[in-house]
């Protein structure tokens, strides 16, 4: 029997400081129902979704800084986006800042299935940038925001199959997806705010779309998964982001793309059977890999010359 699912991918468009709660919701709202229109069992948005991708700038105040954070788990922000797809018999995947109880702060990711229930939270471990302002053009501050994640890269059985979840710059390192394949997931789900522009290194804006999908595609044909990468596109607060959402095969090939810089739903039906051909005839972990040879160092030097 072959297993196949559709699974859509749910592009936001800028969210601006100024824009309500309640019309967020709505946009989520109306892609949930858009992706549901499709046949779809799951639909998954970016990073930090409901909120402005607020690391772009200092926040000083804690009460005002904490406003863009939920305790545990997103669904006090946007009950609406949850009760419609419990009724629509969706699951969801969705970013967004993780305040605990104990007052630790994570760049968090978490998949519900279509009854509402958790069935998957991640802690960003990839956390760029900095923990202090720079001169630049824009801020990078998930470092004085964020805590690293301290779940690892956890994956769940999902409706057949096992899914894993990263965050962002989570996708352009090869040992998010490594670490997640090994353990059996099939489908990674990534949400992404990524500038056009990267402050002192202009040479790559030019890049920033390729680099994009270069490491989805890359992680996805290298660990035979797929992956569904998903972007806040659009000019946000001044910094201008990049779309390009993408669905991408075991192959590598991508079989969805969003095409513009706003709210935008694509979607696919995927195989999941690819990924045990691809997994049984080329990347055979079990009988290929030979990890006691790779003399893997746990925590190099940066690399940089000047260090
Ligand atoms: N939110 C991110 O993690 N953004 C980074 C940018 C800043 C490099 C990214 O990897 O896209």
């Amino acid at each position: 029997m072959s297993r196949e699912l559709v699974v859509a991918a749910a592009q936001m468009g800028p969210v601006e400081r100024k824009e309500s709660v309640e019309s967020v919701a709505g946009r989520m709202v109306s892609l949930v129902e858009r992706a549901a229109s499709r046949g779809s069992q799951l639909v998954v948005f970016p990073e930090l979704a409901a909120v402005p991708f607020f690391p772009h700038w200092v926040i000083d105040d804690r009460q005002e800084l904490l406003a863009y954070y939920d305790l545990d788990e997103p669904v006090g922000r946007a009950p609406d986006v949850f009760r419609r797809a419990r009724e629509l018999g969706i699951a969801i995947v969705i970013g967004y800042a993780e305040r605990t109880e104990q007052n630790r702060l994570f760049n968090s990711n978490a998949l519900y299935d279509k009854s509402g229930e958790l069935i998957l939270k991640y802690r960003k471990v990839h956390l760029p940038g900095f923990g202090t302002p720079q001169e630049a053009e824009h801020q990078l501050l998930e470092k004085r925001y964020f805590e690293v994640g301290d779940l690892g890269f956890p994956v769940a059985e999902w409706s057949g199959t096992k899914v894993g979840l990263a965050i962002c710059n989570d996708r352009r390192w090869a040992e998010t997806y490594r670490a997640m394949a090994l353990q059996g997931a099939e489908i990674v789900c990534l949400g992404y705010n990524t500038p056009v522009h990267t402050p002192h290194l202009p040479e790559i804006d030019t890049l920033t779309n390729f680099h994009n999908h270069l490491a989805m595609q890359a992680g996805a044909y290298q660990n035979s998964m797929w992956v569904v990468g998903v972007a806040k596109a659009g000019v946000e607060e001044g910094v201008e982001q990049i779309g390009g959402s993408a669905i991408v095969a075991p192959s590598g090939e991508v079989v969805a793309q969003a095409t513009s810089q706003a709210d935008e739903l694509i979607s696919a039906e995927i195989d999941l059977d690819m990924v045990t051909r691809y997994r049984r005839d080329i990347f055979n972990f079990a009988h290929h890999r030979r990890p006691e040879h790779y003399g893997i160092i746990a925590q190099p030097s940066s690399g940089v010359v000047s260090e």
